[in-house]
C-alpha cells in the first residue's frame, strides 16, 4: 500500500523525471503488479495495448454478424432465443472493450470511423461466410473455443482494465462454446444429412479458426515487445498447438473429423503435429480481400447510419440534463 502511494507522488517533467517514471513502470511490470489509467505508461506501451483492444473491440461487434445471420432462421424457438442471448453478448464484449480502449485516451467514434473507414483490423475469422445452420455450432465450438484459448492469458494483463474485462468476457464465452458444441452434438444426433452438414462446416472452419492465433512466432511484428510488457503471456504458436491439441479430442466425442491428413500424436512432443496453415490466404484475409470483408464492412456502415438518430437522441438528453439546474 505504502509503495502505491509513492507510485502516485507527481514527479517533474524533465530527463530525469521521465528516467525516474519509466523505472517505476518497469518495477511495477517486475513486481506482475497491474497499470492503471492513471499510471505513468512508455507511449509504445499506450500505443500497442490501443491497438490490440480496438481490434479485440471491433472483432467482437463484426463477429455479431455471421451468427446474426440465422436467427430469424433457427430451426426452433429455443435455438433461436439461445442464438440472439449469445449474439447480444457479443456485442456487450464489444462495449466493455471500447470503454477499457477509451481508457488510453481515444475516444469510441474514433475508433468506431477507424473501422468503417478501412483502417482498422478485426479478426480474420469473421470474414468467411456462414451458409448452414451448422456453422452456428461451428462457431460457438471452435470459434469460440479459439477465441477462449486466447483470451483466458490476457485475464492476467498488465493493463487492469483490459484484464479485468477479459475475466467477464471469458466467462461468457465458456457458455457460448458449450451451446456451438451442444447445438453440433444434437446434429450429429440426428439424420446423415444433418451429419455430413457438421462435417462440412468443420472443413469450411477449421484452417481459418488456426488462423484466427496470428502469424507464427518468428513473424508476429508484436510479440517479443507484448510478451515483456505482460500484455501477451504466451505465444501465438503455442496458443494454436493448445487449442489443437484440445480440439482433437472435442472432434472425437462428437464425431466429426478434422480435415488435416498431416495431424497425428507425436509421442516425442506431447502434442499432435499438424499441417501447413495457408499463410497466403490469411495475408488476403486481413488486408481486405477475405470471401466477406466487403459485406461485413457494408453491414457495420448501415447499422451505424440507421443508428445515428439514437446516438443523436442520447446526445440530446445528457446535454439537456447537464444543463438542468441540480435538484435540491
Ligand atoms: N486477424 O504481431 P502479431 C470473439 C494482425 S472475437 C486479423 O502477432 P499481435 C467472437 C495483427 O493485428 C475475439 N489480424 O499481432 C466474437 C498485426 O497487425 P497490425 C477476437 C490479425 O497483436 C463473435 C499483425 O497481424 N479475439 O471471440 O501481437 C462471435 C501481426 O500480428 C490476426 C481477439 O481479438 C487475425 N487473426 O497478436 C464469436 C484477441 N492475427 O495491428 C467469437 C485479442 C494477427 O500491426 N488479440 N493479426 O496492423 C490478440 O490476442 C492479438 O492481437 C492477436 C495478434 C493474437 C490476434
Amino acid at each position: 500500500m505504502y509503495t502505491q502511494a509513492l507510485d502516485q507522488l507527481p514527479i517533474e517533467h524533465s530527463a530525469q523525471g521521465d528516467a525516474l517514471r519509466q523505472q517505476r513502470f518497469d518495477q511495477r511490470m517486475a513486481a506482475g503488479r497491474t497499470v492503471e489509467p492513471q499510471d505513468w505508461m512508455p507511449e509504445a506501451y499506450r500505443k500497442t495495448l490501443l491497438r490490440q483492444i480496438s481490434q479485440h473491440a471491433h472483432s467482437e461487434v463484426v463477429g455479431m454478424l455471421p451468427e446474426g445471420n440465422w436467427i430469424s432462421r433457427a430451426p426452433s424457438l429455443e435455438r433461436k432465443a439461445i442464438l440472439l442471448a449469445k449474439v447480444q453478448d457479443e456485442g456487450g464484449h464489444g462495449l466493455y472493450l471500447y470503454a477499457a480502449a477509451e481508457t488510453l485516451g481515444s475516444s469510441r467514434e474514433e475508433m468506431v470511423d477507424a473501422l468503417l473507414a478501412g483502417r482498422a483490423k478485426y479478426s480474420s475469422i469473421f470474414n468467411y461466410p456462414t451458409p448452414t445452420w451448422a456453422d452456428v455450432g461451428v462457431i460457438g465450438w471452435l470459434v469460440d473455443g479459439a477465441a477462449i484459448m486466447n483470451q483466458i492469458p490476457l485475464c492476467r494483463c498488465s493493463y487492469g482494465p483490459y484484464a479485468r474485462a477479459m475475466i467477464r468476457v471469458c466467462r461468457e464465452e465458456s457458455f457460448h462454446q458449450r451451446q456451438g458444441f451442444d447445438l453440433l452434438l444434437a446434429m450429429m444426433r440426428g439424420t446423415e444429412a444433418q451429419r455430413r452438414m457438421v462435417q462440412g462446416a468443420v472443413d469450411r472452419w477449421w484452417w481459418p479458426v488456426l488462423m484466427m492465433f496470428g502469424p507464427s512466432d518468428t513473424e508476429s511484428a508484436h510479440s517479443a515487445n507484448s510478451m515483456a510488457w505482460g500484455i501477451k503471456r504466451i505465444s501465438n504458436d503455442e496458443l494454436r498447438q493448445r487449442f489443437v491439441d484440445a480440439a482433437v479430442a472435442q472432434a472425437e466425442v462428437l464425431g466429426v473429423g478434422l480435415p488435416d491428413p498431416e495431424l497425428r500424436w507425436n509421442a516425442e512432443r506431447g502434442h499432435y503435429d499438424f499441417g501447413a496453415i495457408d499463410w497466403d490466404e490469411f495475408k488476403r484475409v486481413i488486408s481486405g480481400d477475405g470471401p466477406c470483408n466487403r459485406e461485413r464492412l457494408a453491414a457495420r456502415r448501415a447499422a451505424h447510419e440507421a443508428g445515428a438518430w439514437v446516438r443523436e437522441a442520447a446526445a440530446e438528453h445528457s446535454r439537456k440534463r447537464a444543463s438542468r439546474p441540480h435538484a435540491a
